[in-house]
């Protein structure tokens, strides 16, 4: 999938573009199964709510690892990702920082404070904020069920100050502080709802301002996510105390496009 001049201009406008139905029911499905089969093994990889119930499913792309998909795989190469993420970063050799699904359970799924995904990506040594994330939402997404706001234009705007969160959900966050957030919302354009049905999919810069509340629904809320970042961009150097590979993949080898776009075709051997 090739964007078009107006589209990259949006994104850059904006920063984020949606893509209505980038992927059919079968397909959506099929990702469904796969996540579904993957999110039962016992791993690291997967982080729980305090609950008990399940927040994320990491890396899920590789061809290896207790949660390795090859739906996730192929999601990952698809040109209906890959080849927008190369347009707008401006760069054809992308690897994946991280794939993640955010399952956001009915009731239970939490919160996800104000942030840029930079601000945890500066900490882990990436150079510079040219990266760019992909989600495809796998259930309804709506202002009920926890969906996402976007704050547009925002990543026009410098890396806030964030501090580590570690209290207000089971996962530690970099978040935005509540001083320099309340002077944001009150001089940005309103926050947009990024609702959805399954198969919508946005592409948004790591610089965007977002974040999503509670899924009081009474049905999951299932989101997944390829972060793309250029090979050249890799963390540099590397910190002493890195995050796991499976929240920062040391794996820098570019992603290839491949010509079938199909999320069924095995993992080459
Ligand atoms: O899935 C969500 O609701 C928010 C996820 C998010 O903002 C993130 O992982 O950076």
């Amino acid at each position: 999938m090739q964007l078009t001049d107006a589209q990259i201009a949006q994104f850059d406008r904006d920063g984020f573009l949606r893509f209505e139905n980038l992927f059919s029911s079968p397909e959506i499905g099929h990702i469904k199964e796969e996540l579904a089969r993957v999110s039962q093994v016992d791993s690291d990889a997967i982080i729980r709510e305090r609950t008990g119930a399940l927040r994320t499913v990491y890396r899920s792309h590789e061809p290896d690892g207790p949660t390795a998909s090859s739906a996730f795989y192929r999601l990952a190469r698809t040109p209906r990702f890959l080849r927008p993420a190369q347009q707008v970063l401006g760069d054809d050799e992308l690897y994946i920082y991280h794939c993640k699904a955010n399952i956001k359970p009915a009731i239970d799924g939490t919160v996800w404070l104000w942030h840029q995904d930079y601000g945890y990506w500066q900490h882990d040594g990436v150079p510079t904020p040219n990266m760019a994330t992909f989600l495809v939402m796998l259930d309804d997404a709506s202002e009920m069920s926890g969906c996402l706001y976007f704050i547009p234009g925002s990543h026009k705007g410098p890396v806030l100050p964030a501090y580590k969160d570690e209290t207000t959900t089971s996962y530690p966050q970099w978040a935005i502080e509540k001083k320099t957030m309340i002077e944001v919302l009150a001089n940005s354009p309103k926050p947009v709802a990024i609702e959805g049905g399954p198969g919508t999919a946005v592409l948004f810069h790591c610089k965007m301002i977002h974040g999503s509340g509670h899924n009081l629904a009474g049905h999951d809320r299932w989101h997944c996510y390829m972060a793309y970042n250029p090979s050249k961009n890799r963390p540099n150097p590397i910190p002493k105390n890195a995050r796991p590979d499976y929240v920062v993949s040391q794996n820098y080898a570019p992603l290839q496009l491949t010509e079938s776009d199909s999320l069924r075709e095995p993992v080459p051997a």
